[in-house]
């Protein structure tokens, strides 16, 4: 069994900032042109998006006002399951909301399907299949589900060519199954890893894994100095790739990831909580996918 840790882990440079009325992931959906793409149509409408991760608040407004998951029918959280064991939270860490909410952000119309593949900070391969396997399920009942988003890799293991192979040596158990998601149309979506600025070449497992689009992370805007854990980004511009991404020959793509915010319920002020992370990126990048 592989742990998977979760990427917000350490390399998350957390700016609480109170941005009450801004739009969130102002930068990001322009430089995808998704306002473009919305006008056009591809807004997510008919389609359900997975979120492999630490679970979703569905009470933050920002979802549609849930009372329940699909309650009422303006409530863009259809599913909230925990797959691993039921830690009875709803989001005992926050990455999965914020993974969330961005994905309403650049889909709008399109609904999520939101598994907590966590117990406490990992992630096994076993609950992963166990999710992926519900998504297979309730896709074959007719629910029109598009991609997984898996915001998530093991630390400092990282592979420059497709990886047969799980970090502990045994088959990589998801192979078979992206195979599966990928032949009923659901593009599974993976960061490619945080550790760039580290020293590390290669894309981090999971994403390394044959039928994953392996995602990589440049900025949103030209933001001032940043300062990562492993390196510092004195000068960054928009579009520009961030050091602390993974850059490696089998990377798919790279998607905006930095100044991403997002809404957070709570009592007082809205809050805008600014991550940065190749958790972010994926969500961003979902929709050019799916409707490419
Ligand atoms: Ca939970």
């Amino acid at each position: 069994m592989v742990l998977a840790l979760p990427f917000v882990k350490g390399v998350s440079a957390l700016q609480q900032t109170i941005l009450q009325g801004t739009l969130p992931t102002k930068q990001s959906i322009p430089l995808i042109h998704a306002n473009q793409a919305a006008s056009l149509g591809y807004d997510g409408r008919g389609t359900y998006a997975a979120v492999l991760d630490t679970g979703v608040d569905w009470r933050d407004p920002w979802f549609g006002s849930c009372t329940a998951p699909g309650q009422p029918s303006t409530c863009k959280v259809a599913v909230a399951e925990d797959v691993a064991s039921d830690d009875h939270k709803l989001d005992d860490d926050g990455h999965g909301t914020n993974v969330s909410g961005i994905v309403v952000a650049v889909a709008p119309a399109a609904k999520l399907v939101t598994l907590d593949v966590f117990r406490g900070d990992g992630s096994s391969t076993a609950d992963q299949i166990k999710a992926l396997n519900m998504l297979i399920d309730l896709n074959r009942k007719g629910m029109n589900i598009r991609s997984v988003n898996m915001s998530l890799g093991a630390h400092l293991s990282y592979f420059s060519s497709t990886c047969k192979s799980d970090p502990g040596g045994g088959p990589n158990q998801l192979a078979g199954i992206f195979g599966e998601l990928r032949g009923l149309g659901i593009m599974p979506v993976l960061a490619a890893g945080n550790d760039g600025g580290l020293g590390a070449t290669g894309v981090a497992y999971p994403a390394c894994t044959d039928g994953a689009v392996r995602v990589g992370a440049v900025y949103d805007a030209n933001v001032g100095a940043q300062f990562w854990s492993g390196c510092i980004e004195l000068h960054p511009r928009r579009d520009g790739v961030t050091c602390f991404s993974q850059r490696a020959p089998n990377l798919s793509l790279f998607a905006p990831v930095d100044q991403i915010e997002r809404a957070l319920s709570g009592s007082g002020p809205v809050i805008r909580d600014r991550r940065s992370g190749t958790k972010h990126r994926l969500d961003v990048v979902r929709r050019s996918i799916r409707w490419a």
